[in-house]
């Protein structure tokens, strides 16, 4: 455990395998959250939020952009990685350096020493927002981690096993907290429940969730 004293605010730093391969860093986001949101500011001002149609043909309840060469799409196409946010007909925002440099540190933190990410889904929750179990199997190769970064509300986060039927552990996910997910970790299936109402002091009445990838 390491204190932390910025901005007179005192703030508690921990570390946490929650399995092989998933790292949690509690509040390891934490000492750059400014950063973080005013670059995240920027690439919705370019890339703003929609809800993507799943190839079922249903809407999702979480607001979703991209920044980095690749951008995670969902359509009735199906879904898969494209260059080119198809609502600007533009390629993605640039990838910040500010997330860049927090994906390969806190890689590093989990054991991954050579993680560059080409790709960040950006994924805004508002009340009542959730994602069903999924596995994230749109990336080329599974042997590179994901990491992810959680800011503003926390919310419930659902952590399974390598198949549908494995009962999914409920972790609490916080503003700060990072999670690298690799190895035998990296094709679990994992999901959100629907954020409760609330006020974070930095982000407002929502949750933001970064993940940083190497998708191509
Ligand atoms: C475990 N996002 O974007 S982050 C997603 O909170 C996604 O917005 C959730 O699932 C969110 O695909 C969860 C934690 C996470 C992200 C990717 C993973 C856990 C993962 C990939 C493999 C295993
Ligand atoms: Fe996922």
């Amino acid at each position: 455990m390491t204190m932390d004293l910025f901005d007179g605010a005192t703030t508690l730093e921990s570390q946490e395998q929650l399995a092989p391969g998933a790292m949690l860093l509690r509040g390891f986001a934490v000492a750059h959250e400014r950063e973080l949101l005013s670059a995240l500011a920027e690439v919705i001002a370019q890339a703003p939020f929609r809800n993507m149609i799943t190839p079922g043909g249903f809407r999702m309840s979480v607001g979703m952009s991209n920044c980095g060469a690749l951008g995670w799409i969902s359509d009735t196409a199906g879904y898969r990685y494209g260059p080119i946010d198809p609502l600007s007909g533009q390629p993605w925002p640039p990838l910040p350096e500010a997330f860049l440099q927090l994906a390969t540190s806190a890689a590093e933190r989990a054991g991954f020493s050579r993680f560059v990410p080409d790709a960040c889904l950006i994924n805004c929750y508002e009340p009542g927002s959730r994602l069903s179990l999924h596995q994230d199997r749109n990336e080329r190769d599974f042997r590179e981690p994901i990491v992810s970064v959680s800011l503003g509300l926390p919310v419930v986060f659902l952590f399974g096993g390598s198949s549908r039927s494995v009962p999914a552990r409920r972790i609490g996910l916080m503003h700060g907290d990072v999670v690298v997910w690799g190895g035998p970790a990296r094709l679990s299936y994992h999901g959100v429940l629907p954020l409760k109402e609330g006020f974070h002091s930095l982000v407002g009445a929502q949750r933001l969730n970064l993940t940083l990838r190497k998708a191509g």
